[in-house]
């Protein structure tokens, strides 16, 4: 996959380049905050990540932050409105897009840029490799407005940090500085800021070129891992070893070893 793609969307960027695809959430001066366009943006362009067969994916925000969550401005709170059903946005946005990046068959890298708060802070933690700037921060915002953390986060950050240390920030909404996030497990990295760009795209070449195939399944077995018994979990890695087995990149990977050279994956 070595084509050049880049589409015209109003509210994020995106760029497919050489197996590397790039998604930048783009509406700076509302902190990248979601609104449905933006949704269905993400979702054409993750759909577009996956059709094109790209080795990896790099999600990160526009401007000083990273996401802020939901966009609150299209809540009508005045008196007389209708209350807005949050369970079918829920359903129909933020859930789908979850479960669209748990799902994707390359890594996900997300360089978080700066504050990532809300379903902002719960995106990025749905990535498979957070890494970020050190003036970052995540911020479980939800309690502030009376709601429970969306986008998974009940879910995944217990599973990373511990029930106490979940609960303190869910029921506190305090800013988490990206170092602590890292200290305590949450994100892959903190890089100091002038380095984000330069460690991401490292990380990016790396993947463009890995066993892509292996490192799906690598990833589908880690997030299966928390609903599976051990003898489940053994089954799983049975079967994907299997499968691998007769995979290309695993003939290349040992004859690549054996003639003491560099192994050239397809992903395949
Ligand atoms: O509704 C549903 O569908 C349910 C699903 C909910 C999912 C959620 O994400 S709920 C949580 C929503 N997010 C928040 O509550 C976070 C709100 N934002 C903030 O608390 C702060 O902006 C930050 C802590 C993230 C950053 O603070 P700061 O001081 O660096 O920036 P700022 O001045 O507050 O924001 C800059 C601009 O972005 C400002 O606009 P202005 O005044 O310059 O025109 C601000 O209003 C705007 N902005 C920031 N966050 C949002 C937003 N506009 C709309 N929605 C936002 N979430």
């Amino acid at each position: 996959m070595n084509e050049t793609e880049a589409i015209g969307y109003q509210y994020i960027l995106f760029d497919l380049t050489a197996g590397i695809a790039r998604i930048t959430l783009n509406r700076p001066d509302k902190l990248n905050s979601f609104n449905e366009a933006m949704h269905a943006e993400l979702r054409d362009a993750i759909a577009r990540t996956a059709a094109a067969k790209a080795r990896v994916l790099v999600l990160t925000g526009a401007g000083r932050g990273f996401c802020a969550g939901q966009d609150l401005a299209d809540r009508n709170m005045s008196d007389g409105a209708t209350p807005v059903d949050l369970g079918h946005t829920i359903e129909t946005l933020y859930r789908p897009l979850v479960l669209a990046l748990r799902a994707l068959p390359m890594p996900v890298i997300c360089a978080v840029n700066g504050v990532a708060a809300g379903a902002g802070a719960n995106i990025a933690l749905a990535c498979d490799i957070v890494i970020a700037a050190r003036s970052a921060s995540f911020i479980q915002a939800f309690c502030k407005l009376g709601l429970v953390p969306d986008a998974g986060g009940t879910w995944s950050i217990p599973r990373q940090i511990g029930t106490a240390r979940a609960m303190g920030l869910a029921l506190l909404g305090d800013k988490l500085p990206a170092q602590q996030a890292a200290d305590w497990g949450l994100i892959w990295k903190c890089v100091n800021d002038e380095q984000l760009v330069a460690e991401v795209g490292k990380l990016a070449l790396h993947f463009s070129t890995a066993p892509t195939r292996g490192l799906a399944r690598t990833k589908q077995a880690i997030y299966a891992s928390s609903g599976n018994t051990l003898a489940q979990q053994l089954d799983m890695e049975r079967d994907f070893q299997r499968e691998l087995g007769g995979s290309h990149d695993y003939r290349e990977g040992v004859a690549a070893f054996m003639a003491k050279r560099s192994p050239s994956f397809t992903g395949e």
